[in-house]
């Protein structure tokens, strides 16, 4: 279960990654689209990183942020956001886990632990991911994953390879 620090100002956390073409601009650019209606404010990015490959190692880098939102909108319409973006922008799904332009997850949701057949908040393998882990800090430093503070994950995997692109 994830604990939301005391008066945070966002309900939940986005993370974004790209590995095609011009990998920073497409996060930015999906930033901004996610945020241009009235049910969705962006509260903070984290900077975008460079980031080795995780599950299927034979791909280029990635570029990885994440960012925390003030929204109305409800898990799964969150997620629906998420997808739509993606769409937008000409993501196309061939291989699970393989190369792709942009991808939009929802890391967390305060006060939501759910999965079903389209979700699942938390995230599954936020604590497994130091690509996750290190944007995640440093937009919600106070954030509680399974009883351990994000820091403690964070030091479980380490940051080999992982380097600022942007501050
Ligand atoms: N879904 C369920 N829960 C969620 C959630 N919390 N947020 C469902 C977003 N989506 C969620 O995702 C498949 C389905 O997951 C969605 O349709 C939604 O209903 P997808 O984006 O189509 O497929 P995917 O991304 O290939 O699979 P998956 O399991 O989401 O992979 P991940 O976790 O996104 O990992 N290495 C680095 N360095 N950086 C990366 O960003 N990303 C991946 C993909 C692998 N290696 C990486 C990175
Ligand atoms: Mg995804």
């Amino acid at each position: 279960m994830t604990k939301f620090p005391d008066g945070a100002e966002y309900n939940a956390v986005i993370a974004v990654g790209s590995n095609i073409g011009d990998k920073a601009s497409h996060i930015a650019k999906a930033t901004r689209l996610l945020c241009e209606t009235d049910d969705l404010q962006l509260v903070e990015s984290s900077p975008v990183y460079k980031t080795p490959p995780w599950g299927i190692t034979d791909q280029d880098w990635f570029a990885n942020a994440c960012f925390s939102v003030q929204t109305s909108l409800q898990p799964h319409d969150l997620l629906k956001r998420c997808l739509e973006v993606e769409l937008q922008m000409g993501r196309e799904r061939t291989v699970k886990w393989g190369p792709r332009v942009i991808d939009l997850d929802v890391l967390v949701y305060s006060g939501v632990c759910l999965s079903d057949d389209v979700l699942t908040v938390p995230h599954p393998h936020i604590t497994e991911r130091a690509f996750v882990l290190i944007p995640l800090m440093d937009v919600a430093p106070g954030l509680v994953l399974n009883g351990k503070p994000l820091a403690h994950w964070a030091a479980k995997v380490g940051r080999e390879g992982i380097e600022a692109l942007t501050g």
